[in-house]
């Protein structure tokens, strides 16, 4: 077929151009030639139909219910012959428009074939179903090279063969939106590793942290049942032979602020359900633990469950996992304390004591339960969630709290106390996870963030996060740039440069010094006076001048992220980024007796370890001297992406078709917007603007050399294709010849094989009618 004779292509960059022109193939040769068209809808879904007779600047065209319209024949975006329908690969689509990829993908997604390749980027849609592409069969199909078609095993197929190849460190980097699949494809392409590396045991544990990751990690949003609230990179070591000796986790920014509250609808961390669901009588009674239902945290976002999970069994799962990744039966136990003490600190309640309205924590079963089970003395807790020291000059003052100050204390304190928890047992596990002491220096890294989200309202966790996305898109631009360049050099086509755009001017914004986002909202946060509005004002005032940037009103702003626009609202931004914990509290996690006092410490360690690169705090009251949360972001971000520039990256883009998490939906308008956002549709369309069709001259010669007149015995490859060239007149801009292959733009492979068919038909009809004439 066609389709085997198609080299793929490779990607390039986004190149500037109109929007409206970008797309549609056009060019009235393309319209002469094409008997199938697609026609855009007043609902913007795109349709298939006939092209009947086109006159001068209108067009007759059939509609699949029979109805025939009339259209301005330029509107007309010509459709590929039906032999390419589904094909694997959207880079031998003949026609590289908008409705065609999606109408590929779609066709695909209808057969349970989710996953499609576009050039070097494999695009994955979200199936919201179970569907029979996985597990050991499969694994050896592809271990086997018997089954080729698209799929993550593949991808962690290469990713170990280039590995052990070319001696250099691989990466599969997973990115789409909220829902769309990330980890899903993350613990398949696992899966994958862990089949063909596996041996050693250590695999198994591997793979057991997903289910611990997830339930400390992963909680219920409005997008996705299973959203997960960090960022995570785990590096798969593996040894000269191809088997795994260890591995190791490193996670990003932790959304702490949903111990504490989240909205509507949603949950906090799956855990906490799991613990109240699935604690033993004998576990419920030491930790004092009710149902879920009674802790104030968990009750005000109004969402205790999740269609088709059991919080029960999933605790025990957790359990197991914890076993398997040896935290032993006592930690565990510690750490099932601590999640009681965060429930029970959200129920502690406040009372008035002077009448200066300062407060006082109510002495009632909820503070003494966080006591007991933090291992501190009542008083000690009181004194915390009442009085904060202030250091001023050499003195010492006590200030009393009023109640929303008792309440951020209380806060804070809960959401440190979980921080602290989930950096603990991410350090447990790559404890037990070193195992294979000696370093090969070889690995395979799995990239899992949190994808770009956007709300009605939108915060400080959102702005992270989308800014997060940035980066890796701009890793993904450039990597794909870099590659498409490389083929047309190697080929000798003479490629002028283009000239790209990339997201640098959305990052700039982010990250400029000192009138960035970053930089400014650091400033604003070591100002004691500064406020979320201050913080709007001083954005407005500053960043106006960027493209990307627009102020809205009152504490909204605008960034136009590579993904679309996002409006956020400065409240609470100062605050989660000072990210303060006061020094009574500081004492009292490091001083009580349970395992937060080692948890706290390593996470202190865990913070000063990053270069010092923002401003110190000492704002606010806090003695302790802390870098923000957002500088500490970006760095952790510089260094993923130093990581990631040594390795070879492979990408997977996660693409969700519906909203609604339901299987069989495909919503077109969604899906092209992440087609468009996530760089899927720029790699096919850059190559439009180049030469995204190849073929090599032997493959060429061979398919087409019969059309040709004149007598091609005996002649190479390379000056029959040319001879084919010229007899179909096509047209010198529209081809390069290579010193291998020939490079096509968009729609050429289609108009000869049109003519091919032609030829073969006529050759038939001639030989059916000759036939038809003897009978
Ligand atoms: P995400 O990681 O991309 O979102 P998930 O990987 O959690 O998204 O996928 C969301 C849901 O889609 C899963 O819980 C599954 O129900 C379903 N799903 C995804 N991929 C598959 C698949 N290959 N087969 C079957 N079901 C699938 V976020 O973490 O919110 O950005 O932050
Ligand atoms: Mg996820």
């Amino acid at each position: 077929s066609l389709t085997d004779d198609v080299d793929s292509g490779a990607a390039t960059m986004p190149l500037p151009q109109s929007d409206e022109r970008r797309w549609s193939d056009t060019s009235a040769y393309a319209r002469k030639k094409i008997l199938q068209s697609w026609i855009q809808l007043p609902n913007g879904n795109w349709e298939l139909g006939k092209i009947l007779s086109t006159s001068g600047e209108e067009s007759v065209i059939s509609l699949p219910e029979g109805k025939v319209i009339k259209v301005i024949s330029e509107t007309l975006v010509p459709a590929n012959p039906d032999i390419l329908d589904g094909v694997d690969d959207l880079m031998q689509l003949s026609y590289l428009n908008e409705p065609s990829v999606l109408y590929n993908l779609n066709y695909r997604y209808n057969q349970d074939m989710i996953y499609t390749k576009a050039g070097p980027v494999l695009v994955a849609v979200n199936p919201f179903k179970e569907v029979p592409l996985y597990g050991n069969r499969y694994i050896e199909a592809y271990r086997k090279k018997s089954n080729e078609s698209p799929h993550v095993y593949a991808i962690a197929d290469t990713a170990i063969r280039e590995m052990i190849r070319d001696e250099v460190n691989q990466s599969i980097i997973i990115s789409g939106e909220s829902g769309a699949g990330k980890t899903e494809t993350a613990k398949i392409a696992m899966q994958y590793l862990a089949a063909l590396g596996g041996g050693s045991g250590i695999e198994y544990e591997i793979l057991k942290t997903n289910p611990i990751l997830e339930a400390f990690g992963n909680a219920k949003t409005l997008r996705n049942d299973n959203s997960s609230r960090f960022g995570k990179l785990i590096e798969i070591h593996f040894s000269e032979s191809g088997k795994i000796s260890g591995a190791q986790i490193q996670t990003f920014l932790l959304e702490k602020s949903r111990v504490v509250q989240c909205a509507e609808g949603e949950r906090s961390y799956h855990i906490f359900y799991q613990l109240c669901a699935g604690a033993s009588p004998a576990l419920r009674e030491k930790l004092n633990l009710t149902s879920a239902h009674e802790y104030k945290y968990l009750g005000q976002s109004n969402c205790y469950s999740i269609n088709g999970v059991d919080d029960a069994e999933r605790f025990h799962t957790v359990k197991e996992a914890l076993d398997i990744v040896h935290v032993s039966k006592e930690d565990q136990e510690s750490v099932f304390a601590m999640l009681a003490a965060v429930l029970w600190l959200g129920n502690v309640s406040f009372t008035v004591i002077d009448n200066e309205n300062h407060v006082e924590p109510v002495a009632d079963e909820s503070l003494s339960t966080v006591a007991k089970l933090i291992g501190c003395n009542i008083n000690e807790l009181t004194l915390t969630l009442s009085k904060r020291n202030m250091r001023v000059r050499n003195d010492t003052i006590v200030q009393k709290l009023t109640l929303p100050q008792a309440i951020d204390a209380r806060d804070a304190l809960a959401k440190s106390i979980y921080s602290c928890l989930f950096d603990w047992l991410v350090e447990q596990i790559n404890k037990s996870l070193a195992v294979g002491k000696r370093r090969t220096g070889r690995s395979i890294s799995i990239l899992d963030i949190y994808g770009f989200e956007s709300f009605d309202k939108n915060s400080f966790e959102q702005f992270c996060i989308n800014y997060a996305n940035e980066r890796l898109q701009q890793h993904f631009n450039r990597h794909l740039f870099k590659l498409e360049q490389e083929e047309y050099i190697q080929d000798g086509i003479d490629w002028t440069r283009v000239d790209f755009e990339d997201n640098q001017n959305c990052l700039s914004l982010f990250e400029k010094k000192p009138l960035g986002l970053l930089s400014l909202l650091d400033e604003e946060s070591t100002f004691p006076n500064g406020t979320d509005l201050t913080l709007a004002n001083k954005l407005k005032q500053h960043l106006q001048s960027n493209s990307c940037f627009r102020g809205d009103k009152g504490k909204l702003f605008t960034v136009v992220h590579y993904a679309g626009e996002v409006t956020y609202e400065t409240t609470g931004f100062l605050e989660k980024n000072r990210d303060l914990l006061h020094s009574d509290s500081i004492q009292l996690l490091s001083s009580c007796s349970c395992l937060l006092p080692q948890a706290f410490a390593s996470s202190m360690l865990i913070q000063s370890e990053k270069p010092v690169v923002g401003p110190l705090y000492k704002a606010g009251g806090a003695d302790s001297q802390r870098l923000s949360v957002a500088t500490k972001f970006k760095s952790q971000l510089f260094q993923l992406m130093q990581r990631l520039g040594n390795t070879t990256p492979h990408f997977i883009r996660c693409i969700k078709p519906n909203n609604i998490q339901s299987p069989g939906v495909y919503e077109q308008g969604l899906v092209l917007q992440q087609l468009r956002c996530c760089g899927v549709l720029e790699v096919v369309r850059i190559s439009r603007s180049g030469f995204p069709t190849r073929m090599s001259h032997q493959k060429f010669s061979r398919r087409y050399g019969f059309l040709l007149v004149e007598n091609i015995a005996d002649r190479d490859p390379l000056s029959v294709s040319v001879a084919i060239l010229h007899q179909f007149n096509i047209l010198p801009e529209m081809y390069q010849v290579g010193y291998t292959k020939l490079f096509f733009r968009t729609g050429q492979i289609g108009v000869l094989e049109d003519t091919r068919n032609r030829t073969l038909h006529g050759i038939l009809r001639v030989q059916s009618s000759f036939r038809g004439y003897q009978a």
